[in-house]
């Protein structure tokens, strides 16, 4: 996972500082140790990696013609259970998002508040590490939006995401977090909607992370909570979210 990563990173030059760091230093690149570091799992590549990435730039954005035809849905397609299956009942209506944590102004906010937010509308490529993509419109107000009205202290390092649904029936719920920096990317969104309409259960409904700049796993779906940490030591495994507790996949998981 990480090594597929960080390869894909280097080779391509997908990012402007890889290709630079590429020319710059060769020299480093073949020496064998520094080669061990980078594409082992060591934990000590996750900032290099991030050193690596220009993490300010924009992920690619595509035209209409380009959306993919089918969008795959994975994970988890429908939550279930009674709470879930009451607000998909009623529409969401009795839906809230709660925003709490480290922040001033804690938040529990509707569906239709956040739908009267100003909304960024972007089409990208979802890259799911199952080895599949896909072209998607998603719409919904940036994530930095939302903090601010919670007056997210600067205390927060990271943002946690609560999800309602447990994954093939994982005791604990979904979950994944990122750090401030990618909270206020300004394509870091919570999507409510998708290729034009509301987001489908399949999808996430009602609310969804897109987090453009970041692999499949990292976009939350059935998001219910944000919560502002200054550690995620302590929420289930530790490991900041549902894969990297369980499955050992890379926190830091950019593309
Ligand atoms: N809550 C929740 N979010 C999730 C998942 C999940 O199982 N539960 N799966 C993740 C994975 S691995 C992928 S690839 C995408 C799939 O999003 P999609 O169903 O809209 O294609 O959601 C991500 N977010
Ligand atoms: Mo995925």
């Amino acid at each position: 996972m990480t090594t597929i990563i960080t390869r894909r990173a280097l080779v391509t030059g997908a990012s402007a500082g890889a290709g630079l760091l590429l020319s710059g230093c060769d020299r480093l690149v073949q020496n064998d140790t520094f080669r061990g570091i980078l594409y082992s799992e060591d934990k000590i590549h996750r900032s290099l990696q991030q050193a690596l990435t220009d993490r300010a730039s924009l992920a690619p954005e595509y035209r209409a013609d380009q959306m993919s035809p089918v969008f795959r849905a994975n994970g988890t397609l429908n939550p279930g259970g009674e709470q879930y299956n009451g607000w998909v009942a009623e529409n969401f209506a009795s839906f809230r998002l709660v925003i709490d944590g480290l922040v001033n102004r804690p938040q529990s906010l509707s569906l239709a508040q956040i739908r009267s937010m100003p909304a960024r509308t972007q089409i990208t490529k979802h890259d799911c590490v199952e080895g599949w993509t896909a072209i998607g419109k998603w719409h919904g107000p940036t994530v930095g939006a939302l903090l601010k009205l919670a007056d997210v202290r600067s205390t927060a390092r990271y943002i946690v995401f609560h999800c309602a649904d447990h994954y093939h029936g994982a005791v604990n719920p979904y979950y994944e977090s990122i750090d401030m920096f990618d909270a206020f990317h300004p394509q870091t969104i919570l999507a409510w909607a998708m290729n034009g309409k509301n987001v489908t259960v399949p999808h996430g409904a009602p609310l969804r992370l897109r987090a453009e700049r970041h692999l499949g796993y990292k976009q939350a779906k059935y998001v219910m909570r944000m919560e502002a940490v200054s550690s995620f030591a302590h929420i289930q495994g530790g490991q900041g979210g549902y894969w990297e507790d369980n499955v050992d996949y890379d926190w830091y998981a950019g593309l």
